[in-house]
């Protein structure tokens, strides 16, 4: 802790990548924990266009489940830690694989979203985009005023990632002098390279976790414990 906090003293440029994690101590399921996902399904299965095409009302009901969830959920103080953060560091950047919207608002601005964003709907007809704050949409699956099938506007497997979006995590990652990374299980890619290569470009790379994962070897620091008790005291 006194090693990372002296990094975050003197560092002019700093990325931090948050997963699912960051939202535990807010309510919000994470993918891979052992609460068990909704109904019998795991994400990879639902969380594609494929199993949209054959079955739109079953994911959306999935997406109705989560948006309701998130809407009830509030930011925790791992949020509020980073918001702060942010106005201390003068090059930050946060890059996020959640598609709630916690980290905005905790008053993080200009979150790198590189998974979308779950109010965002996009139609699959005329592609028309547009923030739904209703927890739970009346008609699933719905439709757009053109008559075309309404999706939820995140990035599922197999797809890619918002081009400018994932632009400007690799350039934070890359001229990071301090990586942060918290609360992700760090299995997804490409979001998980952003470790490796600010690792690459001579970051030190700090994972924050209640458990090791994947990546705990090959990073410089480990401070184990819930974001919303380890942030606060990271940056008091
Ligand atoms: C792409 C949005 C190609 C939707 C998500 C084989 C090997 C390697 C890669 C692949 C492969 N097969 C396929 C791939 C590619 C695939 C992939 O990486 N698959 C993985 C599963 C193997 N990736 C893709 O498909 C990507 N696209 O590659 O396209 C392409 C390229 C060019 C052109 C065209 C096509 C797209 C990936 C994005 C998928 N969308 N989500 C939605 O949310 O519904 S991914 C999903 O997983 C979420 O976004 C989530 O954020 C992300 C990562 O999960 P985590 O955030 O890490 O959450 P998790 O539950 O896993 O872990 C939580 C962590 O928190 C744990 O470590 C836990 O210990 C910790 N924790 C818990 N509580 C706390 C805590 N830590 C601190 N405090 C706490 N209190
Ligand atoms: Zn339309």
């Amino acid at each position: 802790m006194e090693q990372t906090r002296a990094w975050l003293k003197q560092a002019r440029s700093v990325a931090v990548l948050t997963g699912a994690g960051i939202s535990a101590e807010s309510g919000v399921p994470t993918f891979r924990g052992k609460q068990g996902l909704w109904k019998q399904y795991r994400p990879e299965e639902l969380a594609n266009a494929d199993a949209f095409h054959r079955d739109p009302r079953l994911v959306w009901e999935w997406y109705n489940w989560r948006r309701s969830l998130i809407a009830k959920a509030h930011p925790n103080p791992g949020h509020y830690a980073l918001a702060d953060l942010a106005s201390r560091i003068p090059n930050f950047t946060l890059i996020s694989q959640n598609v709630d919207d916690l980290h905005e608002q905790a008053g993080s601005r200009d979150v790198l979203k590189v998974h979308g964003d779950i109010w965002q709907l996009r139609c699959l007809n005329c592609g028309r985009q547009h923030i739904d704050p209703r927890p739970a949409l009346p008609e699933i699956p719905p439709h757009c005023h053109c008559g075309g099938l309404l999706r939820p506007g995140v990035v599922w497997f197999g797809e890619e990632l918002p081009r400018h979006i994932w632009c400007k995590a690799l350039q934070a990652a890359r001229t990071a002098e301090l990586f942060l990374v918290i609360g992700t299980s760090a299995v997804v890619y490409p979001a998980a390279s952003l470790v490796h290569i600010a690792k690459r470009a001579g970051a030190h790379i700090v994972e924050l976790n209640i458990t090791e994962t994947v990546i705990t070897n090959d990073i410089d620091d480990f401070l184990a414990g819930p974001c919303g008790e380890i942030l606060p005291k990271l940056i008091a």
